[in-house]
C-alpha cells in the first residue's frame, strides 16, 4: 500500500469549491426507479401488508413490512447535547493574499483557490424542533475542506464565553437547559436554574451582557458576526508563532430583532432564520462574510492588560485592528438535511499545519469533547467516513473496523512499523512535515487551580456596556428585567443585580427597579461569593465595534411589505417599488385576500400574501400606497391597522403616500396639505404626497431609512399596544 507523500512543496494549493460537491455526488441518490427492498428486491405493492385473508391478521413472515417498519423505528439519532437546532449551507472561501508571513496553512496562501466550506449555524439551548428566534447565543461553525485535511473553525456569534474552564461546561448547560424535573422552559434562559448558576459565577458577567443584548436576537444568520472566541496560534514555515483571534464580518451588517418581535416570530414562523438562509441562497442572494484576524506577536500579549488565555475577555478592535484576509460565500443549499446538516461533525481539534491551539482551558476541554460526543450521536468511531465529513484530500491510517465501517481496507497489514506492506512510507518526511505542534516551553507544577490573571470578571463587561448606544443600553436593561422577572426565587434576582453593580451602578439600579428587590449592593456580591475585588484597567473606555448601531451599506434582501386592497393607486408606488427592487430589496404585496387586487385605474395586481399569513414581523419595512378605496378598506381591517402599529412598535421604517397616510391615523400622523418634501415626523416614519414630491426623492429617503435597520430611538413606542 503506497502513500502519496504530502509536504508544502507538493501539496496542491489550489482546490475548487466544486471538489466537495463532486465527492458528495458519489453518495447522492435521486428518488427514481421501481421501489425495492434494501436488498434490491422489487416491491410490487407498497400499500398492503401480507395478511391471512384480506380481513385477517398480518403475517410475521412479511419481511417487506418488517424491513420498512424497522428502518423507520430507527430513523432518529440523538440530537446534539448543545446546538441541537441548526441549519447549514455549502460555499467556498478565498484568501485575499498569501498569509505565509504568519501561517503555513495551505488554504491561506493562494488567492486563486476556492476552498470548499460547509457552515452550520445554530442556537445553543433549544432542542432540534425549537424556534429559531429565541434569545440565545448562535453557533457559527465552518468546515474548510482543504488539501491538507479538514479545518474546523467552530465559533459563536459572541466573542466571549460564560465560563473560563471546561470543567464548568456541564454545569452551565445543565443550568440553562429545561429544568430536569419538568423539562421546562424550552430554548430559554429565563428561569431559576440558569440565573442561580450564573449569579454564582461572576466570570459569566461579560457574556451575560452580550446574551442580554440584541446580539442574541439576530435578524438573520446572514447579519451576524462570527468569532473563534479562543486565542489560537498561527505558525509560519519558520516555526514562528503569533497569537490570533478569528472574526467573521457579514457583508450585510450586524442587525437584531426587537424582543417582542422575536417572541412573535417564534410562533408565526419557528423556522424564520432557517427559511431566511435557505431562500436567500435559493434566490441567488449568496451571503458573504469576510474572515478577519487580530494578530498579536508572541511576547507582546502582556501589553493587552489581561490574559489572552481567558475566554471571558476580548481584544478591542481599536487596540488590535482586525485585518480582513479573505471572503466566504455560501452559495448552495444542502440536498438532504439529515445526511448533511445533521450528520456534519465539527471539532475544534480538526486542524491543518500552520494553525495551533493556545492553552485556553476552555479550548483545551473542547478538544476532548467533540469527537467523544459524535461517537454517541453518530453511532460509532467511523463518522469521518460520512460523505459530509469526509476530507477531500487522501487520508490513510491503520484505524480499522468499528460500527458502520465503509472503507474496504485491502491487504494484511494494519499496523506500523511493518515490512510486509511494500512501498509503504507512513511517516511524512521523518517527522518534520505535516502537522507540527508548536513546541511551547512548559515548566510548571501540575496544579488544579485557576490562574490569578483570570480573576477580573467585570472590566470587560463595563467596556461592553460603555460601548453601547443609548437604545442598546435600554434593550439590555429590558432583557435583564424580563429574564429576572421570570426567576421565582428573590435571592437569585438580588444576587444577580448585586453582581451587575460591579459592571455599572446605573445599569444595576435600572435592572433592579421593577424586580421587587433591594437596591443593588456590589459589596454584598463580593462578600457573598468571596471573589477578589480586582479589576484590570481597560486600555480603552469604549469600542465602536462592540455596538451594533451602525447602518448597513444598502438594503439588499430587506423585505418590504406593500399594503394594498382594491382601489390602490398604482401610480403612487410603481416607480418607488422598482427603485426598491433595483436596490436589492424584496417587495411583497399584502392584501386582505390572495389572487389579485384591482387598481384605481382598473389593472389587476397579483397579491403575494394575506395579512393573516404574513404578519408585520416577517418584514423589515412597510409601504402604504395611496388610493382612496384601498385605504378605506384597509382602515376597516384590524389586521391591516395592527400591521402598522406593530411595525411602528418594532421601530421599522414606515412610508405612507397620499391617502395611505390615513392608515397611520391611530398613531396621530397626518400629511401636511402643502408638503412637497418627504416628511419625517418621527424617526423612520416617512410621509409624502406623491403628486408633489419626486419619486426619486421618496425612494432615496425610504432606502436610507431601511438601511438604518431599525429606529430604536423612536418616540412613544411603549405606548403602542401591539
Ligand atoms: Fe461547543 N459543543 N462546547 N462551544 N459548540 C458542541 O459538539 C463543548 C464552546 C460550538 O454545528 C458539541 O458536535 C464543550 C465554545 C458550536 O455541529 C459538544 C465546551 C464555543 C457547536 C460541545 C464548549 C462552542 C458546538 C455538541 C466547553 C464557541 C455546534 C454537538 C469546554 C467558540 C457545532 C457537537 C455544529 C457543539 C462541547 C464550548 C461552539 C457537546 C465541552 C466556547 C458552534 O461536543
Amino acid at each position: 500500500m503506497s502513500q502519496p507523500k504530502r509536504s508544502p512543496a507538493n501539496t496542491p494549493k489550489t482546490s475548487s469549491g466544486t471538489d466537495k460537491q463532486k465527492q458528495l455526488l458519489a453518495s447522492t441518490a435521486d428518488a427514481t426507479g421501481n421501489l425495492t427492498t434494501n436488498q434490491g428486491l422489487q416491491i410490487p405493492d407498497n400499500h398492503n401488508s401480507l395478511k391471512a385473508g384480506v380481513r385477517g391478521p398480518t403475517l410475521l413472515e412479511d419481511f417487506i413490512l418488517r424491513e420498512k417498519i424497522t428502518h423507520f423505528d430507527h430513523e432518529r439519532i440523538p440530537e446534539r447535547a448543545v446546538h441541537a437546532r441548526g441549519t447549514a449551507a455549502h460555499g467556498y472561501f478565498k484568501v485575499y493574499k498569501p498569509m505565509g508571513q504568519y501561517t503555513s496553512a495551505g488554504f491561506l496562501q493562494d488567492p486563486e483557490a476556492e476552498i470548499p466550506v460547509f457552515v452550520r449555524f445554530s442556537t445553543v439551548a433549544g432542542s432540534r424542533g425549537s424556534a429559531d428566534t429565541v434569545r440565545d447565543v448562535r453557533g457559527f461553525a465552518v468546515k474548510f475542506y482543504t488539501n491538507e485535511g479538514n479545518y474546523d473553525l467552530v465559533g459563536n456569534n459572541i466573542p466571549v464565553f460564560f465560563i473560563q474552564d471546561a470543567i464548568k461546561f456541564p454545569d452551565l448547560i445543565h443550568a440553562v437547559k429545561p429544568e430536569p424535573h419538568n423539562d421546562m422552559p424550552q430554548a430559554a434562559s429565563a428561569h431559576d436554574t440558569f440565573w442561580d448558576f450564573v449569579s454564582l459565577m461572576p466570570e459569566s458577567t461579560h457574556m451575560l451582557m452580550w446574551a442580554m443584548s440584541d446580539r442574541a436576537l439576530p435578524r438573520s444568520y446572514r447579519m451576524m458576526e462570527g468569532f473563534g472566541v479562543h486565542t489560537f496560534r498561527f505558525i509560519n514555515a519558520r516555526g514562528e508563532s503569533h497569537f490570533v483571534k478569528f472574526h467573521w464580518k457579514p457583508k450585510l451588517g450586524v442587525h437584531g430583532l426587537a424582543w417582542d418581535e422575536a417572541q412573535k416570530i417564534a410562533g408565526k414562523d419557528a423556522d424564520f432564520h432557517r427559511r431566511d438562509l435557505w431562500e436567500a441562497i435559493d434566490q441567488g442572494n449568496f451571503p458573504e462574510w469576510e474572515l478577519g484576524v487580530q494578530i498579536i506577536e508572541e511576547g507582546k500579549e502582556d501589553k493587552l492588560g489581561f490574559d489572552i488565555l481567558d475566554p471571558t475577555k476580548l481584544i478591542p478592535e481599536s487596540v488590535v485592528p482586525v485585518q480582513l484576509i479573505g471572503k466566504m460565500v455560501l452559495n448552495r443549499n444542502p440536498d438532504n438535511f439529515f445526511a448533511e446538516t445533521e450528520q456534519v461533525a465539527f471539532h475544534p481539534g480538526h486542524l491543518v499545519p500552520g494553525i495551533d491551539f493556545s492553552n485556553d482551558p476552555l479550548l483545551q476541554g473542547r478538544l476532548f469533547s467533540y469527537t467523544d460526543t459524535q461517537i454517541s450521536r453518530l453511532g460509532g468511531a467511523n463518522f469521518h467516513e460520512l460523505p459530509i465529513n469526509k476530507a477531500v484530500c487522501p487520508f490513510h491510517n491503520f484505524q480499522r473496523d468499528g460500527m458502520h465501517r465503509q472503507t474496504v481496507n485491502k491487504g494484511r497489514v494494519s499496523y506500523e512499523p511493518n515490512t510486509l506492506a511494500t512501498g509503504a512510507e507512513y511517516r511524512v518526511d521523518g517527522g518534520t512535515q505535516g502537522f507540527q505542534s508548536y513546541p511551547e516551553q512548559l515548566e510548571s507544577p501540575k496544579i488544579r487551580r485557576r490562574s490569578p490573571s483570570f480573576d477580573d470578571h467585570f472590566s470587560h463587561a463595563t467596556l461592553f456596556w460603555n460601548s453601547q448606544s443609548p437604545a442598546e443600553k435600554d434593550h439590555i436593561v429590558a432583557a435583564f428585567r424580563f429574564e429576572l422577572s421570570k426567576v421565582e426565587v428573590a435571592e437569585i434576582r438580588q444576587r444577580m443585580v448585586d453582581n451587575l453593580a460591579h459592571v455599572d451602578a446605573k445599569l444595576a439600579a435600572r435592572v433592579a427597579a421593577p424586580l421587587g428587590i433591594n437596591t443593588p449592593d456590589a459589596k454584598a456580591a463580593a462578600g457573598r461569593l468571596g471573589f477578589r475585588e480586582y479589576r484590570i484597567e481597560n486600555t480603552v473606555e469604549e469600542d465602536r465595534a462592540l455596538s451594533m448601531a451602525h447602518p448597513s451599506e444598502g438594503i439588499k434582501t430587506r423585505k418590504v411589505a406593500i399594503l394594498v386592497a382594491d382601489g390602490v393607486d398604482l401610480l403612487t408606488f410603481k416607480r418607488l417599488q422598482q427603485e426598491l427592487l433595483d436596490a436589492g430589496a424584496a417587495c411583497k404585496l399584502i392584501a386582505p385576500q390572495l389572487g389579485t387586487v384591482k387598481t384605481s385605474s382598473g389593472k389587476q395586481l397579483a397579491v403575494d400574501h394575506t395579512f393573516t399569513n404574513a404578519p408585520s414581523v416577517m418584514f423589515d419595512a412597510v409601504l402604504v400606497p395611496g388610493g382612496e378605496a384601498s385605504v378605506a378598506a384597509l382602515s376597516q381591517l384590524g389586521d391591516a391597522v395592527h400591521f402598522i402599529l406593530e411595525s411602528y412598535k418594532h421601530c421599522k421604517t414606515i412610508c405612507a403616500l397620499n391617502e395611505g397616510v390615513q392608515l397611520l391615523g391611530t398613531l396621530g400622523f397626518a400629511l401636511e396639505s402643502n408638503g412637497n418634501q418627504v416628511m419625517e415626523p418621527t424617526t423612520g416614519v416617512l410621509l409624502a404626497d406623491a403628486r408633489k414630491t419626486a419619486d426619486g426623492q421618496i425612494a432615496q429617503a425610504f432606502i436610507a431609512s431601511i438601511a438604518a435597520h431599525r429606529h430604536w430611538d423612536r418616540l412613544n413606542v411603549d405606548a403602542v399596544p401591539a
